[in-house]
């Protein structure tokens, strides 16, 4: 399989590839549900401490079911390796870690996960690193920012939660042509391998909160890190290992392998779903704004067109109501649930500034083009008719 799988399609891969034989023939691979590996002798435990023979050791650097699913991610990001982490934080700490010391610096865009930004603008700074915070889709603005010391750029596309798009090509190549050792680093959580693959434009690094698409079922926290071997090399041996601990549990690896073998036609639900639920909420007379990649009234519409193979299931809005009246509103759906996550089968809604994005201040949020009244959708795989149908009970009051 490892020989041949690049001439495979995307939805083979997601099911074939890491694949491993097991002593009862289980089409499922096992869960290797172990902390540590017997060895047959001490100096069979040395060789594969020095690396000097190949093996499992214990299950904080490596373990055969999680290696299974790395194994798919790197294989369906088109990267040499893949990491799997305990959480998308886990990942995106890793990553970071392993990419810079006290006196170097990281640029990153301003529209993050909350958790991220916080990580970057409130604990990474502590450790002596300077994040520089700009709008990547503001001309000239990374140029500005770049120095000499500039280790990282880093950003998300479409970003969470105005699904902001960021040209992943323009943004590498200028970071490249400033300084090739510069690591570009991409957070392709909102859209999924299956939609864009940021390292065939040019990013170094992906990094996954795979509790979304990836797993696609709500019901596992995980991450993973993809690129070059070297990297995940040293991502998983310190990054990991060392430095936060961060390990995906065999058991979600499990769910992870499961929940892959649908992920093409999950994604092209949520896509299609949500293109009817964007194009049904810009027409209502109630609606101010409607965030979504796919819609031609977006901003960031020819960028997702160019890079994206599907606009995926994420949209945002803003009602033109106050911030009372718009959690009024939410309050009615009765099928989608409120709740922070997203590409789970149920739909999820929820009010960023006062959950996911509760770790920016009211001028950070205006700064990053958050919206104080902005309600983010994750489009599920329900009917779209009871989606849609949920939203217009709830919206009945509105003018
Ligand atoms: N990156 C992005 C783009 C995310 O949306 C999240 C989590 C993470 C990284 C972190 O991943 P985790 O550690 O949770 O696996 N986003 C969440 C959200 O929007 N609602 O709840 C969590």
């Amino acid at each position: 399989m490892e020989n041949t799988e690049k001439k495979l399609g995307f939805s083979t891969r997601q099911i074939h590839v890491g694949k491993f034989k097991n002593s009862a023939g289980a089409l499922c691979d096992p869960i290797y549900q172990t902390s540590t590996f017997a060895f047959d002798s001490v100096e069979q435990g040395g060789a594969r401490f020095a690396g000097t023979e190949a093996g499992y050791v214990y299950s904080r650097p490596a373990n055969p079911t999680t290696n299974s699913v790395e194994a798919k991610i790197a294989s369906l990001e088109n990267g040499e390796a893949a990491m799997a982490t305990a959480s998308g934080m886990g990942a995106i700490t890793a990553t970071i870690y392993r990419s810079v010391v006290a006196g170097d610096e990281i640029v990153a865009d301003e529209t993050l996960y909350g958790c991220t930004f916080a990580f970057l603008s409130k604990e990474i700074v502590q450790l002596g690193v300077k994040v520089t915070f700009v709008d990547l889709n503001e001309p000239g603005a990374l140029k500005k920012a770049l120095t000499e010391k500039t280790k990282v750029v880093y950003f998300e596309t479409p970003c969470n939660p105005t699904l902001k798009v960021i040209d992943i090509k323009a943004v590498a190549d200028e970071a490249h042509a400033f300084n090739p050792s510069i690591r570009v680093v991409v957070d392709n959580t909102f859209c999924s391998p299956y939609l864009q693959r940021p390292l065939d434009l040019g990013a170094d690094v992906v990094v996954h909160s795979a509790t979304k698409y990836i797993n696609g079922h709500g019901d596992v926290i995980a991450g993973f890190v993809v690129g070059k071997k070297e990297f995940i090399d040293d991502v998983r041996a310190i990054g990991v290992v060392h430095m936060n601990g961060a390990v995906m549990s065999p058991f979600n690896a499990f769910l992870i392998a499961r929940g892959l073998k649908t992920l093409s036609i999950r994604m092209e639900r949520h896509c299609a779903n949500a293109r009817k639920l964007a194009a049904w909420l810009e027409a209502h007379p109630a609606v101010k704004k409607v965030y979504y990649p796919g819609l031609e009234s977006f901003e960031g519409y020819e960028t997702a067109k160019k890079q994206m193979s599907d606009f995926g299931g994420m949209i945002s809005i803003e009602l033109k109501a106050d911030k009372a009246t718009t959690a009024a509103t939410i309050n009615k759906l009765k099928l989608c649930t409120i709740a922070v996550s997203l590409g789970d089968a149920e739909t999820l809604v929820e009010h960023a500034a006062s959950m996911t994005h509760s770790t920016y201040s009211a001028e950070e949020l205006a700064e990053a083009g958050i919206s104080e009244g902005l309600v983010r959708i994750s489009t599920g795989l329900e009917d779209i008719e009871d989606i849609i149908a949920d939203f217009e009970q709830a919206f009945a009051d509105l003018k």
